[in-house]
């Protein structure tokens, strides 16, 4: 931005441009077929959850359709999304993640 110093002229200033980074929701979604032990690990292996907010989340995706696993920057969620699919790809079960604007 420009100010006047005391010549009167006029000085660009720097501003220090810092934005808070974007944050993204990492939600798990339901589905009919992955068992719940392997969607606990998961949420253990991925998310560093201990056992009881591992279930709760769990029960909360079999019951309401979804739930939010955390909230990260945007690299960090897209990161966390694709391991947790890969991961249950590789074991054979459909169980996916997706991520979402956090507003
Ligand atoms: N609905 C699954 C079952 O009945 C369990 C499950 C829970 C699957 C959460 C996915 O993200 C999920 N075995």
């Amino acid at each position: 931005t420009h100010d006047s110093n005391d010549s009167g002229l006029a000085v660009a200033e720097e501003k220090p441009k810092l934005k808070r980074p974007s944050l993204y929701k990492v939600v798990m979604l339901n589905d009919d077929y992955t068992p719940m032990e392997f969607v606990v690990d998961v949420l253990e292996r991925f998310f560093s959850m201990h056992r009881e907010k591992a279930t709760q989340i769990m029960l909360t995706v079999h019951t309401e359709g979804r739930a939010v696993c955390g909230v990260f920057t945007r690299d960090v969620a897209e990161t966390k999304a694709a391991q947790v699919n890969q991961y249950a790809r590789e074991n054979q079960h459909p169980l996916l993640c997706e991520i979402e604007a956090a507003g």
